[in-house]
């Protein structure tokens, strides 16, 4: 045989498993299973699954990285999909950024009608040419500060606290308000830094302050609601571009799917873990007088909106979407 189509015979060895290998998608959760947001993924990897010729499988637990990097892992297709909150999305793709600012949405509700909507789409079409194509929007309801030293009730009681924070400068800035220090961590090291009392606090969600065991080191958690962030569940747009038409919209009707049935398990997980870490010993308070922690937020926005002029009518979609 002559060199060139000894060549070619390797070429084609070599081509063959990855054009095999391109129907077999990875995805990244970082939460454990059992959590809302892993059942509704398993549920959307059996789906595909099952309706199209894709292979889809998920790793929960956070095995393939941490937040940030896998955000760039799914952007770069070295995965395919991930489940991601957008506050560690604002660094990468600047549009997102908007909602990550303190008390942008006046409740949940507002932020799934605005995420539902054409809002969402604003989104979706800065994310898909960074490359994600977010199919679906979960929910991660309000993030309140919990903290080990004392009940927050005013921001006064913030001062000085060392309060870690998703990879975000507008975190920092946002705590920085406060008069308290941040500091930006990836999810997978709070614990123990809780613990050795390298940080005071954090701030999430109940059911992520409990499946993480954060009550079980840092005892007062204080409702401020300051942040409503959704979560997206993307596909990395160069993998989702190589779907036929048909493909695409069965992929997208399970992540739907996918979606209700996690908002459905996340209304019931949070009273569960309420429940769960106020019987555990934690000690929840209702900030009676939110505004005062919503009034010092100005200086955020005014910075925010001096780097980013343009991104003032994504607010305004916003507050016009309640
Ligand atoms: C949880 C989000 C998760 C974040 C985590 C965090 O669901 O995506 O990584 O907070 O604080 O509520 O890092």
């Amino acid at each position: 045989m002559k060199l060139k189509s000894l060549l070619g015979v390797a070429a084609i060895a070599v081509l063959v498993p990855v054009i095999a290998a391109a129907q077999n998608w990875r995805g990244w959760n970082i939460h454990p299973e059992g959590y809302p947001n892993s059942v509704a993924l398993d549920q959307f990897v059996e789906e595909v699954n099952a309706t199209t010729d894709l292979d889809l499988q998920v790793f929960h637990g956070g095995v393939l990285g941490s937040q940030p990097d896998a955000i760039e892992q799914v952007r770069n297709t070295a995965l395919d999909f991930g489940q991601f909150n957008m506050g560690p999305m604002g660094p990468i793709i600047p549009t997102t950024n908007v909602l990550s600012l303190p008390f942008i949405f006046s409740g949940v509700d507002h932020m799934h009608k605005a995420m539902d909507g054409e809002v969402g789409d604003i989104f979706a079409a800065a994310m898909e040419a960074e490359g994600l194509v977010p199919l679906a929007w979960y929910d991660a309801g309000s993030r309140s500060f919990y903290n080990s030293k004392r009940p927050i009730t005013s921001p006064a009681d913030v001062e000085g606290l060392k309060l870690r924070v998703m990879n975000n400068d507008l975190f920092v800035d946002m705590v920085a308000q406060l008069g308290g220090n941040a500091t930006p961590m990836a999810f997978g090291e709070v614990y123990q830094s809780l613990k050795t009392g390298v940080i005071d606090g954090a701030e999430n969600n109940y059911p992520s302050y409990e499946s993480t065991g954060h009550f079980e080191v840092a005892g007062f958690y204080s409702i401020t609601d300051h942040l409503i962030i959704p979560e997206c569940l993307c596909v990395a747009t160069g993998s989702w571009e190589k779907l036929d038409d048909a493909t695409k919209d069965a992929v997208r009707t399970a992540a739907l799917n996918s979606a209700d049935t996690q908002r459905k398990l996340w209304a019931e997980r949070e009273k569960e873990s309420r429940a769960k870490v106020e019987a555990a010993g934690s000690v929840v308070n209702e900030v009676e007088n939110k505004t005062a922690f919503q009034e010092r937020m100005a200086p955020v926005y005014e910075s925010f909106l001096a780097a980013n002029p343009d991104l003032g009518q994504v607010i305004d979609a916003i507050q016009a979407a309640k």
